[in-house]
């Protein structure tokens, strides 16, 4: 597809984020909108897997050239950034993360340990034209290795995640002898990959290692099951077997040779990355809004909540003391208490006036205390509807996880009644974004596809206007 339908999608996208989305998001300090050129960013695979399941040979292997190095001993512990270049040309990572023009700034509050681990490859291979690749270091998995106690000096998953949700491939390999998850593999899987499954391409390699169908079937069902207690979609995803004839290695499997097909497979997907960016930019579009769409809602009912609390008991303090004011009016009318009766009288109606506000606000602060133990609540209430269709409940309970903690941190500062409700009309138009704008966007695309392929006329695209 061209850049021109690129340049136009990210232009739609841009309008529907700067003038839907934003606003919103801006008002009840959603996590920040994504930039610019993270939109129009480059189209981008990222390659992980335990170390030596064959990752930096599989690239080589795409790239026509050895350069990557490979070998058994988990010597690579670096992120990789190979990108085209018309000259060949090696960054380290300081001269990445300070190079904004690069997209790789953002990885730079992950720490100097990450930095010294990562490097750019510029080089002027065909392969990389349109589409920039990530080598990552191995996964370590040994059952004492447990994400949280990574001993890489920097946060792994988060570094992976960072990369994950930027990629529009994610290449995952798994190899003969360690087809089990445990440890780092388990924490990226869970934590590191988690709602980014549409572009996970599962890659059971070095097949050619077998020697008999039954190690190789024993294998397979061992990976199997420990992805099925890991992954969270409800189907097995499709397991790519493949490998990569090395010279190193020993005779080949003969049945291997039947896998080298679902290698080109492996291949195509590669290739057709620039097609899924511009998919990704419209699912990225759709989940944001879905997600800023919960957020915005949870968090208005927490708001709404805490302000009619106040309003209740700030209500009640205000009619006990006009009550009282009355009172001591009418007892100076009426003359029926004296002057001495009616001065301790005001004293009283005084102090409790005062205390009764005193009370008042602590208790007000208290309420807004315990909002974050009513947010599980809040999200049922505001989304029972869509919560009785079975197939969208585990959906919505799963992204609902994620949005939690930035709603209890928003709750806590600057507090729920520093934020104004956010009205129904504004919703409205991000839940559009999530249903028909996305679908809007898709067809669109999909029909520009079509006419490059020049299976259809060539209509002029419906423009799609970002005001709703
Ligand atoms: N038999 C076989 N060996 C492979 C295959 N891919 C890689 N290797 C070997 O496995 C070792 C580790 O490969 P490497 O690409 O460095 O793995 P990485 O750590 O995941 O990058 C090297 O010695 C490779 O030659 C494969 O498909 N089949
Ligand atoms: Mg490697």
């Amino acid at each position: 597809m061209t850049r021109e339908v690129e340049r136009r999608l990210a232009e739609q996208i841009h309008a529907i984020q700067r003038e839907l989305l934003d606003p919103v998001a801006a008002r009840t300090l959603f996590t920040r909108p994504l930039r610019d050129r993270e939109i129009a960013g480059e189209p981008m695979v990222l390659v992980l897997g335990n170390h030596s399941s064959g990752k930096s040979s599989f690239i080589n292997f795409l790239l026509g050239a050895p350069v990557q190095k490979t070998g058994l001993a988990p010597t690579d512990d670096s992120f990789t950034i190979l990108r085209y270049s018309a000259r060949q040309e090696d960054r380290d990572g300081a001269a990445v993360v300070t190079d904004p023009e690069l997209g790789f700034d953002g990885l730079a509050h992950f720490g100097p340990a990450l930095v010294k681990r990562l490097r750019l490859k510029g080089r002027p291979l065909q392969a990389l034209e349109r589409v920039t690749l990530i080598d990552s270091p191995g996964m370590i998995d040994s059952p004492g290795s447990s994400p949280e106690r990574s001993d890489r000096g920097y946060d792994f998953t988060g570094a992976v995640r960072w990369f994950a949700q930027r990629a529009d491939l994610i290449l995952l390999f798994f190899d003969p002898d360690k087809p089990g998850t445990t440890g780092e593999t388990l924490g990226v899987l869970t934590r590191a990959l988690y709602d980014f499954e549409h572009k996970l391409l599962i890659l059971f390699n070095k097949v050619d290692q077998f020697r008999s169908l039954s190690d190789f079937a024993r294998a397979y069902g061992a990976l199997c099951w420990n992805l099925g207690k890991v992954l969270a979609t409800k189907d097995l995803p499709m397991i790519y077997t493949t490998f990569v004839p090395v010279p190193e290695a020993a005779e080949p499997w003969a049945f291997a040779e039947r896998f080298a097909a679902t290698r080109d497979e492996v291949v195509r997907e590669v290739l057709r990355t620039p097609q899924r960016h511009l998919d990704n930019l419209v699912t990225e579009l759709g989940v944001r809004a879905e997600a800023l769409h919960m957020y915005a809602a949870v968090l208005d009912a927490a708001v709404r909540r805490a302000r009619r609390f106040r309003l209740g008991v700030f209500g009640a303090w205000s009619a006990v003391s006009a009550l009282m004011s009355a009172g001591l009016w009418w007892a100076w009318q009426s003359a029926s208490l004296g002057p001495r009766g009616l001065a301790i009288a005001a004293l009283c109606a005084l102090a409790f006036a005062v205390g009764g506000f005193l009370l008042a606000r602590w208790l007000v602060r208290e309420r807004a205390a315990f909002l974050p133990y009513e947010l599980d609540e809040l999200f049922e209430q505001v989304h029972a509807a869509e919560l009785t269709t079975r197939e969208r409940a585990t959906d919505l309970r799963a992204r609902w996880q994620t949005i939690r903690p930035r709603i209890e941190q928003v709750l806590e500062q600057p507090g729920a009644f520093a934020l104004r409700p956010v009205r129904r009309r504004e919703l409205r138009p991000i839940e559009a974004v999530a249903r028909e704008r996305v679908r809007e966007l898709r067809a669109w695309l999909h029909g520009r596809a079509r006419d490059e392929q020049g299976t259809s006329p060539a209509a002029a695209p419906q423009p799609i206007a970002a005001t709703g």
